[in-house]
């Protein structure tokens, strides 16, 4: 047990599964993969995801699907364990029945992926764990989707589900999920919350910025809106079990949290529907440690390790008496780092690669974190919200 907590867990990184690839090969519009020419006379594949990518896409190859990749990458960065998700656009964009069907053969085909790999060295404990996918598309039936539900819970290395923001076409605030939310929750399983469209495109003007403003900007404000629509949909009051993961260290919600709260406490329609202040719900969420800087973690942890003082509507917050240092160390317990691999690869052959090294380096330069706190943040409390237990 000393050994497993101090593993290197990665819980942020995606798979595009070989039945996806296919699925994205066999399509003409985006998401799709495709063949082009290289002016050297070979053949390239090419992924195609984003709305407003330019038409060539970007390159992709074996590190997006071949598990023996993954564990290369893993091998190099020291990582011990990888609890692996599908990357966007999941399977948004396709119709009930075809998300239905295929979302349970990848259910089927990531447990296989997970289960089939080797153990951590000394350990009863796998190298790989998943989350799954539930076919959130319009039309589809919520009874259909508490059955994708409970197929996950099925699957032992399968701790949770993997979502986007749009659910079933109204958003993650839609009422008609709560059955969903309660299967969920009364299965333990953990909700990844991960972002895809960004915000309007109009916002980023008519410079050429390749992808720089949706990924840096929309994709964490995408992830902020729809954990603050969930919010003041009631859902974390409904469901005060349910664990959500929000990747991106939650984008901007923790820096807003206190206007939020300010807002909602001058509009008494909204501040009647909700059990709590904005900040509370800080406490109850997880963040995902991949925001690259140590001075970015430290403030989230502040944000979160103060949020039990604010379980009242209207309770003013006393200021800590050591100077905030136990607030931001209680804080690291929601905190878990993660890579985003296969995305952000390095521009030129490194040894490592410098998103992975960048998160690592912010974790361990957090001010007031002690050992145990960064131990913790890097894989004790994986371990501890996965339920994965070691020998
Ligand atoms: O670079 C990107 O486009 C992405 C993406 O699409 N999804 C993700 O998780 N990270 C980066």
């Amino acid at each position: 047990a000393a050994q497993a907590q101090r593993l290197l867990v990665d819980i942020h990184t995606h798979v595009y599964l070989p039945r996806y690839a296919s699925f994205l090969r066999a399509r003409a519009s985006a998401p799709r993969i495709f063949t082009r020419s290289t002016p050297q006379g070979k053949n390239e594949e090419r992924l195609l995801i984003l709305d407003g990518e330019p038409s060539e896409g970007r390159p992709v190859g074996p590190q997006y699907w071949d598990r023996e990749e993954k564990l290369r990458f893993m091998d190099k960065h020291a990582i011990d364990i990888s609890v692996v998700s599908s990357a966007n656009p999941w399977l948004d964009f396709l119709p009930a029945a075809t998300a239905h069907s295929l979302a349970s053969e990848l259910n089927v085909d990531l447990e296989t992926y997970c289960s089939t790999s080797p153990k951590v060295t000394g350990e009863v404990l796998s190298r790989l764990y998943g989350f799954g996918l539930l076919p959130l598309v319009p039309e589809v039936t919520v009874p259909s989707l508490v059955e994708t539900v409970q197929q996950i819970a099925s699957l032992p290395h399968l701790k949770g589900i993997i979502m986007g923001t749009r659910g079933i076409g109204k958003g993650l605030d839609d009422d008609t999920l709560d059955p969903v939310w309660s299967a969920i929750e009364k299965a333990g399983l953990v909700v990844f919350l991960h972002p895809h469209y960004g915000v309007d495109a109009k916002a980023w003007g008519e410079k050429e910025n390749g992808h720089v403003l949706p990924l840096a900007l929309g994709f964490p404000f995408e992830t902020t809106i729809a954990t603050t629509r969930m919010i003041l949909a009631g859902v974390f009051d409904r469901f005060p079990n349910l664990k959500v993961l929000l990747a991106h260290s939650g984008g901007a919600l923790p820096q807003l949290s206190s206007r939020l709260a300010s807002c909602i406490d001058h509009d008494p329609a909204v501040a009647s529907r909700l059990e709590h202040d904005a900040r509370y719900y800080l406490g109850r969420l997880y963040f995902d440690a991949v925001a690259y800087g140590a001075e970015e973690l430290g403030f989230v942890s502040d944000v979160i390790g103060r949020a039990g003082k604010y379980a009242q509507r209207g309770s003013s917050a006393a200021a800590s008496k050591d100077g905030g240092v136990g607030q931001r160390k209680s804080g690291s317990s929601r905190m878990l780092f993660g890579t985003d691999h296969p995305f952000f690869p390095p521009l030129s052959e490194t040894a490592k690669w410098k998103s992975v090294v960048e998160n690592l380096e912010a974790i361990d330069g957090v001010y007031g974190w002690g050992e145990a706190e960064k131990q913790a943040v890097r894989g004790g409390n994986a371990l501890a919200l996965f339920g994965l237990q070691s020998t």
